[in-house]
Parts: C-alpha cells; sequence; structure tokens
C-alpha cells in the first residue's frame, strides 16, 4: 500500500462545475488503479452535516468538518476529492493546515458568476434574486476567491467557450503526475 493520501480541494461558485469534474477525475484515477473517496453535498450534507443550513457559522462548521473528515481519509492513504462551495478563505485554510505540506490541493473552478447564473441548473440563482433564498453565494453572501490555489481551472477559454469536464480532469491529473502524488 505505497499509495500517499493527499486532499484535492475543489472550490467555486454554485453551479461551477466542481462536483462533476471531481467525478470525471474520480474515474479516471480508478482507471489508475487508485484508491480514492469523493466528498460532497450529496454524501456529507444529507449525512454527517445534516443539521447544518448556509449561515456562516454553519457553512463554517461544514467545512471545518469536512476538513476534519478529509485529513482521516488522506491519513488512510486515498486520494480524498472534496466538492464544496467552501465560500471563506478562512475556512479553507484551516482545513490546509490539518495536512502535513503538500497534502493539500486547492482546486479553484474559476467561472464568472454571470456563467453560473445564466446556466442556473436548479433555478437557485433565479430564487436568490427574487429573495426567495437569502444567503445566496455570489449573490448576498460572500464567495472569496483563492489567492493561491494550487490549480486554477479556467473553465473558460479566452473566446469564451467552455472547457470539457474531461479536459479540466486532464489538466488536473498531470498536475498529480507531475508533483509526485501518482
Ligand atoms: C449557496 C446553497 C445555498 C446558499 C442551498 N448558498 O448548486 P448546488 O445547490 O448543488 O450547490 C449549492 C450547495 C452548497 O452547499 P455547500 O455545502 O457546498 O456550501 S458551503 O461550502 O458554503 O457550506 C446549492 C445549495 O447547496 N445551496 N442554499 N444559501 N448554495
Amino acid at each position: 500500500l505505497g499509495q500517499r493520501g493527499c486532499v484535492l480541494w475543489f472550490t467555486g461558485l454554485s453551479g461551477s462545475g466542481k462536483s462533476t469534474v471531481a467525478c470525471t477525475l474520480e474515474h479516471a484515477l480508478h482507471g489508475l488503479g487508485r484508491a480514492t473517496t469523493l466528498l460532497d453535498g450529496d454524501n456529507v450534507r444529507h449525512g454527517l452535516n445534516k443539521n447544518l443550513g448556509f449561515s456562516p457559522a454553519d457553512r463554517e462548521e461544514n467545512i471545518r468538518r469536512i476538513g476534519e473528515v478529509s485529513k482521516l481519509f488522506a491519513d488512510a492513504g486515498l486520494i480524498t476529492l472534496v466538492s464544496f462551495i467552501s465560500p471563506y478563505r478562512v475556512d479553507r485554510e484551516r482545513a490546509r493546515s490539518l495536512l502535513p505540506a503538500g497534502k493539500f490541493i486547492e482546486v479553484f473552478m474559476k467561472v464568472p458568476i454571470e456563467i453560473c447564473e445564466q446556466r442556473d441548473p436548479k433555478g437557485l440563482y433565479k430564487k436568490a434574486r427574487a429573495g426567495q433564498i437569502k444567503g445566496f453565494t455570489g449573490i448576498d453572501d460572500p464567495y472569496e476567491e483563492p489567492e493561491s490555489a494550487e490549480c486554477v481551472l479556467e473553465c473558460y477559454d479566452p473566446s469564451g467557450k467552455q472547457r470539457s469536464a474531461q479536459d479540466l480532469a486532464k489538466q488536473l491529473l498531470d498536475f498529480l503526475g507531475g508533483n509526485g502524488y501518482l
């Protein structure tokens, strides 16, 4: 079991494609025979964190618990994919500080909010604009962009064309391979 565990921490707005890319990357890693786990809203906010909502204090506690659980998985040798908005820089930095240097890889899904809002797959931006959801990230709750993420995924090329999840996952695989994580 020579595998070195690490945490790939995806951060980005609602609708930026975090979970899609994380899932695509996970499949690619399985193809290489790597043991992984994926933490996202579906398996964490509905279980471990089902007592938490979206107030600043609840988001902080959400990310705190996810950081601690990620550390446990990484210590067990898994490539741990984590997909939450994680909007507050200080909370991401605390999750980073739980791990030895180099084991926390921050992945910023760089997508302009205008595009996330246009896509609006679940109609949540629309509801936030209408005041039916209060404290929505990017509308009336802050998203603090990473300042030194290990990986910045430019999800749109300069011409405005969307890059595929496969292409973005490939960028991450290249990063992992090139930096001795695989
Ligand atoms: C942001 C919200 C909110 C508010 C519900 N703000 O597109 P989605 O639906 O699937 O992703 C969003 C998800 C965000 O949960 P996280 O655990 O990732 O957030 S955080 O890291 O800030 O704790 C969205 C939905 O939950 N959602 N209300 N007010 N997103």
